[in-house]
């Protein structure tokens, strides 16, 4: 059996970063609905993470998405961020925004705008550099909508010219997290569809180009825990962006729709001895809180990737390896199941007192009246730029 201890040293050393834009306004193409209290600025998105951080203290890092978070002084910003005890995360470029990117951005036929679109990339290095940072993180929304519309193979050969640039441009603590989705907003074919693609770039590219695999941009059914496992046995696994899905990209918490598949995918990551620091796999959330509010709602985000973790840690291994061996079937299954099926509430509670954090946080965190004084404090909250 797994010693408490440990799996207790191992939640405790676990980070999660939260996305800034998980903090503004959000919603679907159909409306934004705004809430009271929200960030009106990126540095109040720090300080809305930082929140999450002080009641759950394994969220220090927060990823940034370039222009929604622009301000004129980067290393001003990542000071701001030292100074509430956190640290800027991944540098999320956005190019797919502007009107010139109605055909794509760095596989876009025009070579003017595949230009402008790298230019772009490569100032968020510059970003990097200036906030410590030390993850690329991206996603393109490039694809086409109709058969026909433009060459597939020509489009992967402009987006790896692309890629390539960007990646020799990298610093040496620098890498890139090369993220894909198979559909939205194009529906015919996606430049980064899957795991394959991605993996295939990032394998021309180098040891500092790994795959980013967001949960919620798989077809229905889709065994992301087999993904992770490929992606981890080539060391090609560079991190998650975490969030549930029960259609689409619906970007909701982390958890909420599909908990088994979470303990599946952490249970790969802890059989490899992935949640290590050393072995570099960045746990990322990105999601959006449409409906509810939001620092609670990354606060529950972070006990859910807490809680999946640690019937990770409970897997009976030595007992599983056997099972697995002696091609018991249902006594292997019995094993994974007997840890997924286990209250790991009251181990985190003490861990968490353990770290000198409130045992429960969301709790501790609507009696703390802090979600009422920001909103009297701020008036007209940011959007945070995506479902605009
Ligand atoms: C769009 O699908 C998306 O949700 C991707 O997952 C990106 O990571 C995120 O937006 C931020 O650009
Ligand atoms: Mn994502
Ligand atoms: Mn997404």
């Amino acid at each position: 059996m797994p010693d408490e201890n440990a799996v207790k040293a191992a939640l405790k050393d676990q980070r999660i970063e939260t996305p800034s834009w998980a903090y503004g306004n959000s919603g679907t193409r159909f409306k934004v609905f705004p809430q009271p209290g929200v960030p009106r600025s990126p540095h109040e998105k720090l300080e809305d993470a930082a929140q999450v951080h002080a009641y759950t203290g394994v969220a220090p890092s927060v990823a940034l998405h370039i222009p929604w978070d622009r301000v004129d002084d980067y290393a001003a910003l990542a000071d701001y961020a030292t100074e509430l005890g956190l640290r800027v995360g991944a540098i999320n470029p956005n190019v797919f925004q502007d009107d010139d990117y109605m055909l794509g951005s760095v596989c876009n036929p025009d070579p003017a705008v595949r230009e402008k679109a790298v230019a772009q990339i490569l100032d968020c290095v510059d970003i990097m550099d200036r906030t410590d940072s030390e993850i690329l993180s991206l996603w393109f929304a490039d694809g086409t909508n109709y058969p026909g519309q433009d060459s597939l193979t020509a489009r992967q050969e402009r987006l790896s010219e692309a890629l390539d640039t960007i990646y020799r441009r990298l610093g040496e603590h620098q890498r890139m997290l090369l993220e894909y989705k198979f559909f939205e907003p194009a529906f015919y074919a996606t430049d980064v569809p899957d795991w394959g693609t991605s993996f295939a770039h990032c394998a021309d590219l180098g040891p500092r180009a790994q795959v980013l695999v967001d949960t919620g941009h798989h077809a229905p059914g889709t065994n992301i825990e087999f993904i992770v496992a490929t992606l981890l046995r080539r060391s090609k696994l560079g991190g998650f962006h975490f969030n549930s899905r029960f259609y689409a990209d619906d970007d909701l918490m982390v958890g909420a729709a599909d908990p088994f598949q979470l303990f599946r995918i952490m249970h790969e990551i802890v059989r490899a001895g992935a949640l290590e620091h050393g072995a570099g796999i960045a746990f990322m959330l990105d999601q959006c809180h449409n409906i509810e509010p939001k620092i609670p709602a990354m606060i529950r985000s972070v006990l859910n990737v807490q809680e999946a973790t640690a019937k990770a840690l409970l897997v009976d291994d030595e007992a599983l390896t056997a099972a697995q061996r002696a091609g018991d079937v249902l006594g292997a299954n019995e094993v994974l199941m007997d840890a997924y099926n286990s209250d790991v509430r009251p181990l985190l509670r003490e861990a968490r007192r353990e770290m000198g954090v409130e045992p429960d946080p969301i709790a501790a965190y609507r009696a703390s009246g802090h979600q009422e004084k920001l909103a009297a404090e701020r008036q007209g909250g940011q959007q945070a730029g995506w479902g605009a």
